[in-house]
């Protein structure tokens, strides 16, 4: 059944199409709803780049607990419409709505206690991002949905032992070309990294500042002449720093 306008607007459903990052996976070892994560309780994007939201999200759900996860272990981040996934049968905007092309990035920073740290100040450095490929023209969001909501990547293999919050996030395009209007949805996993790595980051960066609202990963229009979103095969970066490299 596919739902109109008029009766989503009847049921009272939010009428959006944004997402949350709300579950961590290792080696393919599904931790849980909301476990081990602090994310936002809503969808709604961050899109003021200067926001202190623009670390973990609006302060949502907390855990106590901190995933232990091994240096080169595949990490997995999990993405649905809503808290729980789906927010109706048949949803076609979960994980998120298809129009949301966009980037998708993790970053890692360095903490004491990863279930109490606070989010402000902290030193961030990028460790994975999937973009866009000029060959297929897809999106990170596109290659997130055709996973079905999973994100994966590598904790590289020279991260050092120790706490760490995570922070994953999707950047939706769709309405980037005017600024301010870029969507930045993230969460922050809290993990306990074991391993003989000995990386300590040349350079790092803080949210909020790490991007400006005219960054040309930002302020973007990624439609093509024939109005398709796929930078008429053009390359796009991410904003903020590029990956590390182990
Ligand atoms: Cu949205």
């Amino acid at each position: 059944m596919k739902l109109s306008l008029t009766s989503l607007l009847a049921y009272g459903l939010a009428v959006n199409a944004h997402c949350i990052f709300q579950k961590v996976s290792v080696n393919g070892k599904d931790n849980g709803q909301l476990t081990g994560i602090r994310a936002p309780s809503n969808n709604n994007p961050v899109q003021d780049v200067s926001s202190s939201n623009m670390a973990c999200g609006a302060s949502g759900s907390k855990s106590s607990t901190i995933l232990p996860v091994t240096a080169g272990d595949r990490i997995g981040a999990y993405w649905g419409h809503v808290i729980g996934g789906a927010q109706f049968a048949n949803d076609a905007d979960h994980p998120i709505a298809k129009s949301h092309k966009g980037p998708i990035m993790a970053y890692l920073a360095k903490v004491d206690n990863a279930a109490s740290a606070n989010v402000n100040g902290l030193k961030w450095f990028k460790i994975w991002q999937d973009g866009f490929d000029t060959s297929s023209r897809k999106w990170g969001v596109d290659n997130m949905i055709s996973q079905s909501g999973w994100t994966y990547f590598n904790l590289p293999t020279c991260i050092a032992p120790g706490q760490y919050l995570l922070r994953v996030e999707t950047l939706a395009l769709h309405s980037a070309k005017n600024q301010g209007q870029a969507q930045f949805y993230q969460s922050c996993a809290q993990i306990n990294v074991s391993g003989s790595g000995s990386f300590t980051p040349s350079s790092t960066v803080s949210f909020p500042g790490a991007y400006k609202a005219n960054d040309a990963g930002i302020l973007i229009n990624i439609y093509g002449t024939k109005g398709q979103p796929d930078m008429d095969g053009k390359p796009y970066t991410p904003p903020g720093p590029a990956p590390i490299t182990c």
